[in-house]
């Protein structure tokens, strides 16, 4: 092991890299005086919330204005100069730095991505330097595997469907292992791509933005029929549960405050009647966002009626203020957690931390906009979260996170645990 001082900040390089969109993201390296190199990218959303930190992009015609050269400069110019010579182990010390030298709530002055870049490949390095897996370097203690919620319908903005819930998910709670999760879930893919096949033809394996399917159907019910239809297929009824990220702040209505679903309005009220139906009839165990983002009445509402577990994304943005205002509300019962919505590590861990000590589960979570980092995958077993999501079992950006747990799982041997039947943890006093 390293001595500290060794742990020294001495050189931060940025680049422009490209997201699973091909569009242009950030990319850190913190390397350290004793020459580890710790290495990061940075995810982007498409159905961002409101009150995420703010990206830093280019604008104009490169790109598409989507560049982000002005972010590599922020690290390169700003951020890097200004944590030089700090402790990279000192997480906290070197957030507060990044934090003040952007000076803004949002972060939109150097940018939320360039902020993160450098905040997660300090952890890496620091991890590196002391010769530590990440997901042990940030807690010794770190053993739970997730549950995946493996989103195998996309609508949306994931998609180019009809569908308006962006997430249709099942979750393999049946299994005894993550990898053994992984499999029946991955066989669930499969039967399902057989299933639209034989139902719609081939044009209904197109894929969206997470890689699930995106089947010509505008009915929500008809999309959750069908995850029953490929497990049934697969051979698992009754070992799997099912989910929803409905991102409903997507397609609410706020000049007629309603929600239109299939061309439909919904009054709040009658959108949780909707819910509470499909909980009933499809084996609904968790629904994030089901009500615009500033809602939190309405998440208070389906929390205590439905008692399942209910995620709030856009609702908390990984943000501890609005957390804190969902908890004392009652407003969901669980926390996305998005290490790029807040901007660094240690204040998405503040918020894990506030959400945990409420009783509130925490589901890690990628973004749409991925790179092949599987930073996640060692993150979820350091917050020993017991829940993941981070798309369908294929392409490189998704299951560069799985094949990382699965890499974990195995180094754990015996100390590995995986929740199962105990998901999604909202305690009984809550359900
Ligand atoms: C979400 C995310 C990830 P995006 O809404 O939960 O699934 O989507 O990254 O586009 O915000
Ligand atoms: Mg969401």
């Amino acid at each position: 092991m390293q001595s500290a001082g060794g742990r020294t900040i001495q050189e931060v390089r940025a680049r422009e890299v490209l997201d699973c969109r091909g569009l242009p993201t950030v990319q850190v390296d913190v390397v350290l005086a004793d020459g580890s190199l710790g290495r990061a990218d940075v995810p982007s959303g498409r159905s961002t919330g409101a009150h995420e930190a703010k990206e830093l992009r280019d604008g104009g015609t490169r790109y598409g204005g989507y560049g982000v050269r002005r972010a590599v400069a922020s690290v390169v110019d700003v951020l890097g100069p200004g944590v030089h010579g700090l402790q990279a182990d000192a997480q906290r010390v070197l957030d507060r730095r990044l934090v003040e030298l952007d000076g803004t709530p949002d972060k939109s002055a150097l940018g939320a991505n360039a902020l993160l870049g450098v905040s997660l490949a300090a952890a890496r390095a620091a991890a590196a330097s002391t010769g530590l897996p990440l997901y042990r370097y940030l807690d010794s203690d770190g053993h739970l595997l997730p549950v995946p919620l493996v989103n195998l319908i996309n609508g949306g903005r994931h998609a180019a469907g009809q569908l308006q819930f962006q997430e249709f998910i099942v979750i393999p709670t049946g299994a005894p292992t993550f990898s053994e999760a992984l499999a029946e879930s991955s066989e669930v893919n499969l039967a399902l791509g057989e299933v639209l096949e034989e139902r719609y033809g081939r044009a209904a394996l197109a894929l969206g933005d997470e890689g699930g399917y995106v089947p010509p159907v505008s009915d929500p019910r008809e999309a959750l029929e069908l995850l029953h239809v490929g497990v049934e297929r697969a051979g698992y009824t009754g070992r799997f549960q099912y989910g929803l990220d409905c991102a409903a702040t997507h397609f609410y209505d706020a000049d007629e405050r309603v929600y239109r679903l299939a061309g439909k309005p919904f009054t709040s009220e009658e959108l949780l009647s909707l819910y509470l139906e499909l909980i009933r009839d499809f084996g609904i165990t968790t629904i994030e966002d089901p009500f615009a983002e500033d809602d939190f009445a309405s998440f208070t509402d389906l929390t205590r009626e439905s008692g399942i577990q209910i995620v709030g994304d856009d609702l908390f943005v990984t943000n501890p203020e609005r957390l804190l205002r969902g908890i004392e509300q009652g407003s969901a019962n669980a926390l996305l957690w998005k290490v790029n919505q807040i901007g660094t590590l240690s204040e998405a861990m503040d918020a894990a931390a506030i959400a945990t000590s409420h009783g509130y589960g925490v589901c890690v979570s990628e973004r749409s906009g991925e790179t092949e980092d599987p930073i996640i995958a060692d993150l979820v077993v350091a917050l020993n979260a017991g829940q993941i999501k981070t798309g369908a079992p294929v392409r490189g950006e998704r299951t560069a996170k799985y094949n990382r747990l699965l890499q974990i799982e195995e180094e754990l041997g015996a100390a590995a645990r995986y929740p199962g039947p105990q998901f999604p943890g909202v305690s009984a006093s809550r359900r």
